[in-house]
């Protein structure tokens, strides 16, 4: 029986997963690296840290760690800025009448973003509101694939893991999520979510008929 339910945001609420791809591009090539969309799928759901960990690895390069720090802080200062933009119609379609929907259906609602940028994207788009609970990457020791953010989610929302369902667009928060215990639908492509109990196009395509039976 499903009681809570917990959304990612890049790329589940709103495609900012475009926009940390170009700044994490415009960085890599700053050093010679062409970041593909396919190596982008390894970025996705990680830490900002982890993320430049994953560039250098894919170029071999190795770097200082001051270095590090700083170009993380460079691309995080291109992230801010291309956000400032969004507007509420870039939510995908459909979602704020699931979130409100789900609401009436007496489930809780908890956002689990591993960036610590989500609290300035939540308030850009207006939908704080639609939340019982918001988690971000300031609040967590250890990025996705670590069920550490979907358990303080469940836990904020007093709701036990087992009877939590996460929508994920990547491959390290589907495995968060069944580590922490949880059913997981996959937003996006079976063969990148492929261990996802669901899979979905889109966010809002998930029909809450079929909640209690995956
Ligand atoms: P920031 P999510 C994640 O958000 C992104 O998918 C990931 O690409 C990014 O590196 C991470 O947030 C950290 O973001 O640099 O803004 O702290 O998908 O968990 O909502
Ligand atoms: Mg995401």
């Amino acid at each position: 029986m499903i009681e809570g339910v917990i959304f990612d945001l890049d790329g589940v609420i709103v495609d900012t997963a475009h926009y940390h791809y170009i700044a994490w591009k415009r960085l890599a090539s700053e050093f010679g690296v062409t970041l593909t969309t396919q190596q982008n799928e390894l970025l996705k759901g990680v830490s900002r840290m982890r993320s430049l960990e994953i560039i250098l690895e894919l170029g071999k390069i190795h770097l200082p760690e001051a270095e590090k720090v700083a170009l993380a802080k460079k691309k995080n200062k291109w992230f801010v800025e291309y956000i400032e933009a969004i507007r509420p119609e870039e939510i995908f379609a459909g979602v704020p009448e699931m979130l409100a929907n789900y609401r009436s259906q007496n489930l809780k609602i908890a956002l689990a973003s591993s960036s610590k940028n989500a609290p300035r994207v939540i308030e850009l788009l207006g939908i704080a509101h639609l939340f019982d609970a918001l988690v971000d990457g300031t609040m967590i020791t250890h990025t996705k694939p670590d069920p550490e953010i979907f358990l303080l989610a469940a836990k904020l929302l007093n709701v036990s893991p087992d009877r939590c369902l996460v929508f994920e667009d990547a491959e390290a928060g589907v495995e968060a999520a069944l580590a922490a215990g949880m059913k997981c639908v996959g937003v996006g492509s079976a063969e990148q979510l492929g261990k996802a109990n669901y899979i979905v196009k889109q966010t809002a395509d998930f029909d809450l008929a079929i909640l209690n039976k995956i």
